[in-house]
């Protein structure tokens, strides 16, 4: 047996399902990205609003690049236990919202229809950093136009990826895309709907077959998308929705709608996001396989505590950093989460930017030091090596990676001059980086101790300075 719609009510008694109906009505919000963390994040919240009777948080998922995930979660109804585990305790629930699914490739003209739908009120978006294409862009407006055509009314397009002002980004980018023809559309895209900035957080590994075992004990029957998270959540979102009665109510649900969303995202990024990189390559190069093994580790515990304090916290609007730092330390090393630093150091590329050089340049803009940047910067050079400490080989899943293997394989022979092409990149690093001639040097400097001696060495000689 396994988890269906049917199934659903022989569930042990211990895990909450949803007790709404999940058929009666159209879903009111449309999902582009229906990885991990959307079903273990904003589909949880929107279950939440439906419990209290709204009817209007089904959700319409899209999967971008996967049809096989669409395949699994349409043979059990859209339906999949989530276990939410840390030092609080351990339960499993199975969230209700995901209504109906697509495959944004092979299904694109139900995709741009469920957009101009008369229910849907919401389009969100978790398609990761690299997902902000012009196709992307292009499939929104089709929607979109199609429902201005159609004479109905605006919606709320918030993105959720972790990039800084992804709203605004969302929608230049959508604008970009229009026509000479799209002249009336651009208005109204401006007057009717809102591209709110939202900063969402919530560790959500991608799914493994360890999961997948574990409900199948808790739940008694076989579940293909078991998800793991941790108890905390949070979304952070700008008040600024077609609908402004949506604010209530999504506060309801927990989720803080502020005007301030810059200050959670910056944080948030740099802290959670840029610690998390570093520790990604240094457990790639060293060997350790998941951020609790790194963050287990004290001179890496020890090294991102300081990056932190030392490098990020200078240049957060954030007064509570400190409190901040230590809840994340105490994330990070969640023992049920198992989140592989290999898919964390996926994309590296499209990530270092948001999180690396704001705190660098903050650093240098006050004189101060920016060694433990250095430092990550160096073992992320060294990562292009695609071969670990211990010998092992990885490759590298990024849409750079070729580029970056290519600059970085000759690193051993010609360290100082890999270790310049890779800082000249201005798609990873910048506009001011490349040309600093103090940062340059001291990543030179880390990335030929980590060579010579190794990351942990590295790592040790750094604090002892
Ligand atoms: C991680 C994030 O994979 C990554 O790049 O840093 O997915 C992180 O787990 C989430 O942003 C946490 O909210």
């Amino acid at each position: 047996m396994h988890l269906t719609a049917a199934s659903l009510g022989t569930l042990p008694s211990s895990i909450q399902t949803p007790r709404y109906d999940r058929t009666a009505h159209a879903p009111g919000v449309v999902h582009l990205g229906l990885g991990a963390f959307h079903r273990a994040h904003q589909a949880m919240v929107f279950d939440q609003l439906l419990a209290t009777g709204d009817t209007r948080w089904g959700i319409h998922g899209v999967g971008m690049t996967r049809p096989d995930l669409v395949n699994q979660l349409r043979a059990q109804d859209g339906l999949y236990a989530v276990r939410v585990a840390d030092g609080q305790g351990v339960r499993w629930q199975v969230p209700g919202a995901l209504w109906r699914m697509s495959v944004a490739t092979t299904e694109r003209e139900a995709v741009v229809q469920a957009m101009a739908a008369t229910n849907t009120r919401w389009v969100t978006l978790t398609v990761t950093e690299k997902g902000y294409t012009p196709a992307l862009a292009q499939l929104l407006l089709d929607g979109l136009r199609l429902r201005q055509q159609t004479g109905l009314p605006g919606i709320t397009v918030a993105s959720c990826d972790n990039l800084q002002g992804n709203g605004h980004k969302l929608l230049a980018l959508v604008k970009a895309a229009a026509t000479a023809q799209d002249t009336e559309l651009l208005r109204w895209l401006d007057v009717q709907c809102a591209f709110p900035c939202s900063m969402v957080d919530r560790i959500v590994p991608a799914a493994t077959p360890e999961v997948r075992a574990a409900a199948q004990e808790a739940l008694g029957m076989q579940d293909h998308c078991a998800l793991s998270t941790e108890g905390f959540w949070e979304w952070v979102i700008e008040d600024r929705f077609a609908d402004p009665k949506d604010a209530a109510l999504l506060q309801s649900a927990g989720v803080r709608v502020t005007n301030d969303v810059h200050s959670y995202e910056e944080a948030k990024l740099r802290m959670l996001n840029g610690s998390h990189s570093a520790m990604a390559l240094m457990g790639a190069v060293t060997g350790r396989p998941f951020i609790a093994s790194c963050i287990g580790v004290p001179h890496i515990r020890e090294f991102v505590h300081r990056l932190m304090s030392r490098e990020v916290a200078p240049h957060l609007s954030r007064s509570d950093w400190a409190d901040y730092r230590d809840a994340l330390i105490a994330r990070f090393g969640n023992p049920y989460l198992k989140h592989s630093v290999h898919q964390i150091a996926t994309d590296s590329s499209q990530k270092i930017p948001q999180r690396w050089p704001p705190s660098v340049l903050g650093q240098i803009t006050q004189g101060a030091s920016f060694e433990h940047h250095a430092l990550a910067a160096a073992v992320f050079v060294r990562y292009t090596l695609g071969t670990d400490e211990l010998g092992q080989t990885y490759s590298l899943s990024d849409p750079q990676a070729d580029s970056l293997m290519a600059l970085g394989s000759a690193q051993r022979s010609e360290p100082e001059t890999c270790v310049r092409a890779l800082l000249a990149r201005e798609d990873l690093w910048g506009n001011a980086l490349p040309s600093n001639a103090a940062w340059t040097a001291r990543v030179i400097h880390w990335h030929q101790q980590v060579l010579q001696r190794g990351v942990d060495a590295a790592i040790q000689q750094l604090l002892a300075q």
